[in-house]
Formats: C-alpha cells, structure tokens, sequence
C-alpha cells in the first residue's frame, strides 16, 4: 500500500543488490547516522539464516527487539516482489511496536533482476559492488536502471580488480538518466554520508506528502 494511503508515519527503505555489495554494511552505517534523531527498524532476509540480523544485533547498531530477520527459504526476490507476505508481517508488527519514522528492509544478495515491490517500500537504494567489474552498471536491469538511488560500493578495490570508475559512473548516468548514483567506500568512509543526506532528504519529502 501507497504510504499516503497508510495510516503509519514511517517512510519505508528497500536496500537490494548483488550478493556481498555490502548492504548489510550500509544498512548499519544508516542505523548509525540515524538513530540519535529518529525511531527507525530493520528487518533483514536471508535465505537460510539470521546471518545478517544477527551481524546488526552483534554490532549494536539498533537494539536487539528493532531487528527482526525473515528468512525467506526462496529466492530472494520472490520475498521482496512476488510474496512479499512475510515481509509485510514484519514490518508491520515492528511498526505497530515501536511507531518507526524509517523501516529499512534489506533483500537478501541476488543478481541484477531483483527489485522491490512498491507494495512492500517507498523507496529503494541498489548496492553494486566495484570488485565485479567496471562493466556491471552497464549490464543494466530494473535495480540499475530504476532504483531510486545506486549505491556503487568499495571503490577502494577499483585498483585492486582494474575496474575505471569514471566508466562506472558514464554509464550509470546514461542507463539511469537524472536519478542519482553516489560511489562509496564504506570501508574508508563507514558514514555513508552521501546515502546519509539521500535518506535525509526522503524523510523530508515525505513529509511534506
Ligand atoms: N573493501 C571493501 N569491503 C567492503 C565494503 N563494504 C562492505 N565490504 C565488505 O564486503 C563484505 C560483504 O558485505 P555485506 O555488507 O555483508 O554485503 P551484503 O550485500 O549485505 O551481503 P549479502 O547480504 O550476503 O548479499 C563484508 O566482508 C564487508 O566488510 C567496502 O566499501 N570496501
Ligand atoms: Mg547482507
């Protein structure tokens, strides 16, 4: 269901990608830089584990009872477009709990064809990462071309694995048009200030909705 026509006040946050691009990463690093200045949740999916919940728990970045893990025993995409059943019963039961400001709910790792359904976010980041090639932007699908934000993470392997950044970003831009694309290290930069002030600026335009 649309936000607006939701009777909750949280702005909803699909964080999907590759498997390994490092969403669980980033998804830590926004817990960091936003819990001090609102309520916010997370759930996870893994396939067939509570690994990356229990990567969030283990590091403290959110009390224990704000992250709840689906594990969707499926493909990943299925849970987060096709079935999204479990999904919702998670977010909805942590927002009827905690009345969150932000839900971020991250995808399990798949490939380049699995997105969100809008029935499930408001918004969703795709996380690539650098070290599978300079050519991947440009291999397109709906997470490249259609995210609301792409994540290219660890430019810090660029010299490492021969990748051009500066082709990652041309044809990031040709694919994708006027929607933004921010290059991180969240190994160098764990802040994640660029993805930081995007979500900000979410925050703001949905409430003003
Ligand atoms: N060098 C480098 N490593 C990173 C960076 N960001 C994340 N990593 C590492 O990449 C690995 C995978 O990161 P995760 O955050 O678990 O990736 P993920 O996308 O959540 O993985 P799945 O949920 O299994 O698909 C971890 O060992 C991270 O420490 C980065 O910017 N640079
Ligand atoms: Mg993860």
């Amino acid at each position: 269901m649309p936000r607006e026509d939701r009777e909750d006040r949280a702005l909803r946050i699909g964080v999907g990608g590759p498997v390994g691009s490092g969403k669980t990463a980033l998804v830590a690093a926004l817990c960091r830089a936003l819990r001090a200045e609102l309520s916010l949740v997370v759930v996870t999916n893994d396939i067939y584990t509570t690994e990356d919940a229990d990567f969030l728990r283990t590091h403290g970045v959110l009390p224990d009872e704000r992250i709840r893990a689906v594990r969707t025993g499926c493909c990943p995409h299925t849970a987060i477009r096709d079935d999204i059943t479990a999904n919702l019963d998670a977010v909805e039961d942590l927002t009827a709990r905690h009345d969150p400001e932000l839900v971020l709910v991250e995808s399990g790792g798949d490939n380049l064809t699995a997105t969100f359904s809008y029935g499930l976010i408001d918004a969703q980041i795709f996380v690539l990462d650098v070290a599978g090639g300079d050519k991947v932007p440009r291999k397109g699908g709906p997470g490249v071309t259609r995210s609301d934000l792409l994540v290219i993470n660890k430019i810090d392997l660029a010299p490492l694995v021969g990748a051009d950044l500066e082709v990652m970003r041309r044809d990031a831009r040709a694919l994708r048009g006027d929607c933004p694309t921010v290059l991180i290290s969240l190994r160098q930069q764990p802040d994640a200030g660029a993805v930081v002030d995007w979500v900000r600026n979410q925050l703001r335009s949905a409430a003003r909705r």
